[in-house]
């Protein structure tokens, strides 16, 4: 069956009608094109859970804080779409802003203290931009299933939230991260990088690995973890951190006591390039 491409939110909202009334289960992968094998990672986790498997590509103005970075997002739609059909993705939704934002539109979707810290911090109304979108997307395509990646973990934590308070019938599932053979995570901002970009980015894994040993030794104060990681991404001048912390994985607070669940979570500028990275410390990799 050849590969749907979509771009009204009317005709995918009749697509998903007619889906479940035949009975089909939908999952739904929403992404930001420039796709790359975390995106196909999370199609294969779809394709386990539906019948159907549908992509969306937008590039969403509403979660950039800086309008040079939603100039220069990478978009890589004709390379993505035959990605998308390897993949065996059935349906690709490629709305454009008007279709998501209807002109004169006025309503957001804002998740408070889940939202508040680390890139809720660093980058003022960006989970207000995800959220927002996410709901939008869920909203028009019905899924009954949607996968995101764990590379975003406060992102994910966040669109969990808002399903369980917004009541939203449709099953959050995630996944894990992938990486580099080196441990870089794959993030559609590494093209940003050249060689010795991509080699200082390495600073990112290197961190959390540093407090994932440390917990894997016994430590478990939070603060003290917290150290391991910071000094180790302290030490390339060239990476310039917004923050390195061990939080719960529910609330995304720091941890006075850490558990194997708790996550070491950071984020660093490489150049002009903003990276994020995080690993569960009972589960370094
Ligand atoms: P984007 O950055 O394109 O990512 C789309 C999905 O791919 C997200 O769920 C993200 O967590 C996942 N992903 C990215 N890199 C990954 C990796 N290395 N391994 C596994 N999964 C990975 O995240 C967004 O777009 C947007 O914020 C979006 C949710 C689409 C809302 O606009």
């Amino acid at each position: 069956m050849a590969m749907e491409r979509i771009d009204t939110t009317a005709a995918l909202q009749a697509l998903a009608h007619a889906e479940r009334c035949a009975g089909r289960r939908i999952a739904l992968v929403p992404t930001m094109g420039a796709l790359h094998a975390g995106h196909v990672s999370l199609v294969k986790i779809a394709r386990e859970r539906a019948d159907r498997v549908w992509l969306s590509i937008f590039v969403n103005p509403t979660q950039f804080d800086d309008p040079r970075d939603l100039a220069a997002y990478p978009r890589t739609l004709e390379a993505d779409l035959a990605i998308c059909r390897d993949a065996g993705v059935d349906a690709v939704f490629t709305p454009d802003a008007a279709q998501m934002y209807p002109a004169g539109a006025q309503t957001s979707v804002e998740v408070d203290e889940l939202a508040a810290p680390l890139c809720g911090a660093a980058r003022p109304g960006h989970f207000r931009g995800v959220a927002t979108v996410v709901t939008k997307l869920l909203v028009a395509a019905q899924p009954h299933v949607a996968v995101f990646g764990e590379k975003d973990y406060q992102q994910l934590a966040v669109i969990r939230r808002l399903v369980r308070d917004l009541l939203l019938p449709v099953e959050i599932v995630g996944a894990p991260t992938v990486r580099e053979p080196d441990g870089l995570a794959l993030s559609s901002r590494n093209s940003y990088l050249d060689k010795s970009a991509r080699a200082s980015a390495l600073a990112l894994v290197e961190s959390l690995r540093a407090a994932a040993r440390a917990f894997a030794q016994g430590e478990r104060r939070g603060d003290a973890l917290t150290a391991e990681g910071a000094s180790s991404i302290a030490a390339h001048p060239e990476v310039s951190v917004d923050y390195f912390a061990v939080v719960d994985a529910v609330a995304m607070q720091p941890v006075v006591d850490a558990t194997p669940e708790s996550v070491g979570i950071v984020a660093a500028r490489v150049g002009k390039t903003r990276l994020i990275d995080n690993m569960v410390l009972g589960q370094p990799e």
